[in-house]
């Protein structure tokens, strides 16, 4: 924790730091400053000394950490309290107990590895440490279970854009929560929620973006894509993550939590999903015909051969030629 503390104070200064006022500010001794500043090296961080100056950070390492972070965050609400842990099994998990014990609406968990990473339906999220930016958010809205249907979608809106901002690249939305780029998956959402019978206690959305990985694991290789590979560019997790951050609070502040026209309009343009030939698949149930749009509640409608509409809120959808 000191570690932390001695971080934000080299952060917050941007100047050279006495190591006698480190000592008094943190309450330890200057050999113990002279300590954690070699754990914070250790770590990547490069940090100078001068005799009579003291010290200052000249840089940060590029995985995520949460000092870094802190200093890039442009939110009011979403990471205020931000938490960044160095291994944990899945952030939506760790999130979850957070929010069972009372955590602030907002709350983000974010890691550099996940062991145990989830996808939807009991399927897994594969990463390697520091290959990519993974995180949870929680918030506490005041509606209904039935009300929450917007929340992936702006999710998925939010991630689109901000990946298009922070890297150039021209991504889509495939229904209802992969961001692809081509035929190719570059990051997933999942979306879990605990709930009494009329009220929302909390929802926590995960997020995993792909960013650093040049291969694969063979299982996935085919539907899988990095920006790494995309643009042949390295990216600073921490940047990226403030720029998702801000969209995030931008989209579910402006629309309110919902699907607004225009949170709609801007989903439906950038949805690659739409007028395209799609199978969905749900149990025992196959479906197969042309997406045609999405409704207000986030619920994809697809057209079947008999020119008759089915509408789906959830389940598996494959895009003739994607996945
Ligand atoms: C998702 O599920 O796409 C949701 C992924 C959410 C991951 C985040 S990371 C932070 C937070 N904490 C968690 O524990 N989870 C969230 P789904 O649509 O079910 O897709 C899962 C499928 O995508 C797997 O069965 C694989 O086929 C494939 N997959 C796994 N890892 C991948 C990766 N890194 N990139 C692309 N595809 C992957």
């Amino acid at each position: 924790m000191k570690t932390d503390k001695l971080l934000e104070l080299l952060t917050e200064k941007k100047e050279y730091i006495s190591g006698q006022a480190i000592a008094e500010q943190l309450g330890i001794s200057r050999q113990a400053v002279w300590k954690f500043v070699n754990a914070l090296r250790d770590e990547g961080y490069e940090i100078s000394s001068v005799p009579r100056k003291g010290y200052r950070l000249e840089s940060s390492p590029k995985h995520l950490n949460s000092a870094s972070l802190k200093s890039l965050l442009q939110t009011n609400v979403i990471g205020k309290n931000i938490i960044v842990l160095e291994t944990v099994g899945s952030t939506n998990e760790y999130l979850k107990t957070l929010g069972a014990e009372g955590c602030e609406n907002g709350t983000v968990v974010a890691a550099r590895e996940q062991v145990s990473g989830k996808g939807r339906l009991g399927r897994q999220w594969t990463a390697k440490r520091d290959d990519s930016v993974m995180f949870s958010f929680l918030l506490r809205p005041k509606i209904a279970p039935s009300e929450v249907s917007a929340i992936t979608p702006l999710a998925g809106l939010a991630v689109c854009k901000a990946l298009r901002e922070f890297s150039g690249i021209d991504c889509k939305i495939k229904w209802p929560n992969d961001i692809i780029i081509g035929r190719k998956k570059l990051a997933g959402i999942l979306t879990e929620m605990s709930a009494e019978f009329d009220a929302v206690e909390y929802i926590v959305s995960g997020i995993g973006i792909n960013v650093d990985q040049a291969v694969f694991p063979e299982s996935i290789a085919f539907k899988a894509t990095s920006l790494l590979l995309e643009t042949g560019r390295h990216y600073d997790k921490n940047k990226l993550l403030a720029c998702v951050l801000k969209h995030i609070e931008d989209e579910f502040i402006s629309n309110n939590l919902e699907l607004s026209y225009t949170a709609l309009s801007e989903y439906s343009e950038l949805c690659a999903t739409i007028g395209r030939n799609v199978t969905f698949i749900r149990g025992s149930r196959r479906i197969s015909g042309m997406a045609v749009s999405v409704s207000d509640r986030g619920e994809l409608k697809i057209m079947l051969s008999d020119g008759t509409i089915c509408t789906v809120n959830s389940g598996e959808v494959t895009i003739q030629g994607i996945y």
